[in-house]
């Protein structure tokens, strides 16, 4: 239970609600650290400022939008087999609808709606020394204390509008994919312009083809994209999954990625270039991400084997994009698989439609949006909706954006201005009692997700319970541990190709942002490491003794 009490000091009127922890986000992450911490009796509450659960999967509406991941039935909580049982996934790149639906119906299966506050934004986070708390305010005027806060904000949460001159003077509507209205959106008539063809911009030209006038795509990097090839999941697939679920399960934690996946342990120099290219047709025929993670080992650390699958990406380019010009523009220059992989229904097939146009960004950039249209280097595009597909300030943004004040007052963005410092992708120096799920130095977006939230949920648990234990008030990282940590997470990125390609995972698509890799490569390694840093007292981490504070008069 909450302890609710009125100060006479607090900035805003009515009594002042005190809970363990404050949780801010209920997406994926959020939602089964509520669920977690509460099974462990702290007092919890959630603020969320959708108007529903889910994160992103409550704001990515846009049409075509999917897992990119691993094929259901693995994007989805480990934690209660009652649920894998109960829940059945229909096709095997789930949807936005079914993934949210799953989300809501884990909402209320575990009852955590009672401790969800919607529709509720956080305005100001700061942490009080004297009291070892954080003061959060919100946007309907609260003001909460909590001794810790939980920041699952999520990582694709920050939506990036970039800055095209004469955008605000477009008649039209003008949509960000990760802002879709609830409502939906007809594109029968419209001539629809495309700005972004990364994961969301793959996903959503296909449908949008199929329904608008014309298409006009403007790209300025050209993808590798596989086939996703999303059919119906078998019940008979869910039955097996269900029966050998610890096996699964065991699966999950051994891989790098969090998934049943099979990783290829052999170099792709150990194959002649006909077995090579034998080997890439089957996985292309087969879809989703074994073209990727199930041919080579070296294709993510070595030029030469990534090369030869980046050859064969280009070869289906060529071979699917009938206009020879197009395919041209279409094929992507850089190391595959070192931008998130996409998995695409029918994209670069949608090419060859007679009410689709591509623009290449790069030979014919764009120069204005008008009220009518967009003009590039060449001309008018007449244009009656803009989908602005252009992705997130990534894995650091929403953070950012809170900007919670710290020790000394100093501010997350200030400490964050020229790197973002973390220990173990969990704690911030400077910022006692602060923990991320997901966060910069984790292996968030590369990692099975809901699974990673449950690892993350159960480490915080358990240091949550240290302190309550042992009569402490607060921990924080290290500066020291944080230069660690980061080295580590760089020596991880550094023996791939990661860092060589500019990416939202390094911070290249925000312009100013500080280039640096943010995920940690090490998956089941990584949580091996959190859970030994535990073992060992926490060590990296500082504790501090609790201080008397009587939360009646606490604000
Ligand atoms: P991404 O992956 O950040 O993609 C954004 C796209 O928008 C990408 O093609 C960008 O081109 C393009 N972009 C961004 N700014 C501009 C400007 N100013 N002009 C033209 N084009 C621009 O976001 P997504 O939403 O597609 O995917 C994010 C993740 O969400 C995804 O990985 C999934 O995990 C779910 P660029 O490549 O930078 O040249």
């Amino acid at each position: 239970m909450a302890n609710i009490q009125s100060s006479p000091t607090a900035t805003t009127q009515g009594p002042i609600a005190h809970y363990d922890a404050v949780i801010i986000g209920a997406g994926v992450g959020g939602l089964y650290a509520l669920h977690h911490l509460r099974k462990m009796g702290f007092s919890v509450r959630v603020y969320e400022g959708a108007n529903g659960v889910g994160g992103t999967w409550w704001w990515n509406r846009y049409p075509g939008a999917r897992v990119d991941g691993p094929a259901s039935p693995f994007y989805c909580y480990t934690f209660s087999e009652e649920l894998v049982r109960e829940w059945d996934w229909t096709e095997t790149q789930s949807d936005q609808a079914s993934v949210l639906a799953y989300l809501e119906y884990v909402a209320d299966r575990f009852d955590l709606r009672r401790d969800i506050q919607l529709d509720t934004w956080i305005r100001d986070a700061r942490y009080d020394e004297d009291q070892q708390r954080w003061w959060v305010e919100t946007s309907r005027g609260e003001r909460v204390g909590c001794q810790f806060l939980i920041c699952a904000v999520g990582t694709l949460s920050a939506a990036y509008k970039p800055n095209i001159p004469g955008i605000e003077d477009f008649a039209g509507k003008c949509y960000h994919t990760s802002r879709w209205p609830q409502e939906p959106v007809s594109f029968v008539g419209k001539r629809v312009g495309v700005i972004g063809t990364d994961s969301s911009g793959v996903q959503a030209i296909p449908e949008i083809a199929k329904e608008a006038a014309h298409v006009t795509v403007f790209q300025r990097t050209p993808q590798y994209t596989i086939p996703a090839r999303n059919r119906p999941v078998d019940p008979e697939e869910m039955r097996q999954a269900r029966e050998n679920w610890s096996d699964l399960r065991a699966q999950m934690d051994a891989s790098p990625l969090g998934m049943p996946l099979k990783i290829s342990q052999r170099l792709a120099a150990e194959d002649t270039p006909e077995q090579r290219q034998a080997l890439y047709e089957a996985l292309w025929q087969k879809g989703g991400l074994d073209l990727l993670f199930g041919s080579y080992a070296d294709i993510i650390t070595n030029k030469e084997a990534n090369r030869t699958l980046a050859d064969f990406v280009r070869g289906k380019i060529r071979e699917i994009v009938r206009d020879p010009q197009t395919a041209e523009k279409l094929l992507p220059d850089y190391y595959v698989g070192t931008k998130r992989q996409l998995l695409d229904n029918g994209y670069y097939e949608t090419f060859n439609r007679d009410n689709v146009t591509l623009i290449d960004l790069r030979h014919d950039p764009i120069q204005t949006v008008t009220a009518t249209g967009i003009r590039t280097a060449t001309g008018e595009h007449s244009l009656d909706m803009i989908v602005l597909a252009t992705g997130f300030d990534a894995v650091t943004g929403a953070l950012v954006r809170l900007n919670p004040q710290g020790r000394g007052g100093v501010r997350l963005a200030e400490k964050w201005r020229t790197h973002f410092d973390t220990y173990l992708g969990l704690g911030i120096s400077g910022f006692p009692n602060l923990f991320t799920i997901h966060g910069p130095g984790s292996p968030s977006v590369l990692y099975n997700m809901p699974l990673g939230a449950e690892l993350e949920s159960a480490w915080i648990g358990d240091c949550m319970k240290h302190l309550r234990e042992r009569g402490l008030g607060a921990i924080e990282a290290t500066p020291e541990a944080e230069k660690g940590w980061d080295q580590e997470v760089a020596m991880f990125a550094n023996a791939t190709l990661f860092p060589l390609t500019d990416s939202w995972y390094t911070g290249a698509n925000i312009p100013g942002k500080p280039r640096q890799f943010c995920v940690h490569l090490g998956g089941s390694h990584y949580f091996q490491r959190i859970a030994d840093v535990a073992a060992q007292g926490y060590e990296g981490f500082v504790f501090e003794k609790e201080h008397y504070v009587d939360v009646a008069t606490a604000s």
